[in-house]
């Protein structure tokens, strides 16, 4: 593929409710789009860095600038045989990863759409339906969390997970299992906790929790590997695993017993099966993470949990848990059993409005082959 240009477009989305992690509550979303062109096709990518760098050092107006002054130039001038290429492209820039997953999943897309491919199969996925569960915030009240679980098991979800903070964890979760004792439920810290708390996190193994999400800071592999001798509940690492020489350090040294999977934070679809692989070489499961995407970004990370070795409940759920209205079509939809089922049509097999993401759109630039 020649690619003849790069678009960069901001637009802003309200939440249908604000969403709250230990690091801090979002009522709605600015999110990064980023489309190509290539011999006639356009393909789109979404980039999941947040509006504040709280979640990783990354966000929006980093993301911008990296991809205009750097990834999309790299991209102009020669043959873009597939998304796999990017990377070595991209390589010069350090870190950015979540800069260059939106970039290269565009990239993805574009090929998908032109050789007419479920971008599913393109990935090397198998899995005709995909398990979905929910993740909840942090709410104003213990009732209000407990209404939330209440509406996402009777829509079918197949695993809850809520987010933790000292504070807001042992009392929720002694409410929770009071009234459902065998629901699938695991917690995420998002690097709320510290190791001198380990008889603190060590309360948390009366719970029956699938998994633990990074309990420890979020560029620590080596801590949770000592926390997770001194706890029985499974620790998954989220932050903590930029690539897949991160998932084997952390897998060698015994860190955690599940990895998310965000096809952001790992720097796009090939590294993202490269994670995937890694961790099927040690016999662990994977699931894929969310980080409150548009259709765009949800539709790749439907494609991605095809691969075999996502074996439990993803955070990929249904658009209308996020927007009043997705910007594709048909908007992603979970049946009452909480499972995606997948398409076979060409692409992701949602349809992006254009139009919709026009007016939604608040600040836009295109960079072009051959011009400065
Ligand atoms: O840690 O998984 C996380 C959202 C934003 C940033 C980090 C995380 C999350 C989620 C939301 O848990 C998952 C989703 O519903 O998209
Ligand atoms: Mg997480």
């Amino acid at each position: 593929m020649k690619i003849e240009s790069v678009t960069l477009r901001e637009i802003h989305i309200p939440l249908v409710h604000f969403f709250e992690t230990s690091f801090g509550r979002v009522y709605g979303r600015r999110i990064l789009l980023v489309s190509v062109q290539a011999d006639g096709i356009r393909g789109w990518g979404e980039c999941v860095a947040g509006e504040d760098p709280y979640y990783s050092s990354e966000w929006i107006e980093t993301a911008w600038p990296t991809i205009k002054h750097y990834l999309a130039p790299a991209l102009f001038g020669g043959e873009v045989g597939s998304g796999r290429d990017c990377p070595a492209l991209f390589a010069k820039v350090r870190g950015h990863r979540m800069a260059k997953g939106a970039l290269e999943n565009a990239i993805w897309d574009a090929e998908a759409r032109q050789k007419q491919q479920p971008l599913w199969k393109l990935l090397g996925g198998s899995r005709r339906e995909i398990a979905c569960g929910v993740s909840i915030g942090i709410q104003d009240s213990p009732e209000q969390l407990m209404g939330k679980i209440e509406t996402e098991l009777a829509a079918g979800y197949r695993r809850i997970k809520i987010k933790v903070k000292p504070g807001w964890d042992l009392n929720v979760l002694e409410k929770i299992r009071s009234r459902w004792a065998d629901i699938v439920l695991s917690v995420d810290a998002n690097s709320a906790y510290t190791l001198d708390q380990v008889e603190h996190l060590r309360k948390f193994d009366a719970f029956n929790l699938l998994m633990i999400e990074q309990p420890l800071w979020n560029d620590e592999i080596y801590l949770h590997a000592r926390l997770q001798k001194a706890i029985r509940t499974a620790i998954c690492l989220d932050e903590s695993i930029r690539n897949a020489r991160d998932a084997d350090f952390a897998l060698e040294t015994g860190a955690c017993r599940i990895i998310n999977i965000k096809v952001g934070r790992v720097g796009g679809f090939t590294e993202a099966k490269k994670v995937h692989d890694v961790a099927l070489q040690h016999d662990v499961p994977v699931w894929c993470g969310g980080m409150l995407e548009s259709g765009v970004g949800r539709a790749h990370n439907i494609a991605l949990s095809t691969l075999e070795n996502f074996r439990l409940p993803g955070d990929v759920s249904a658009s209308k848990r996020y927007w009043k209205e997705d910007i594709v079509e048909p908007e992603v939809e979970v049946r009452g059993d909480g499972m995606i089922p997948i398409s076979d049509a060409p692409g992701t097999g949602y349809h992006v409005r254009e139009d919709m993401i026009q007016k939604l759109t608040v600040r836009e630039e295109t960079m072009r082959a051959g011009k400065p």
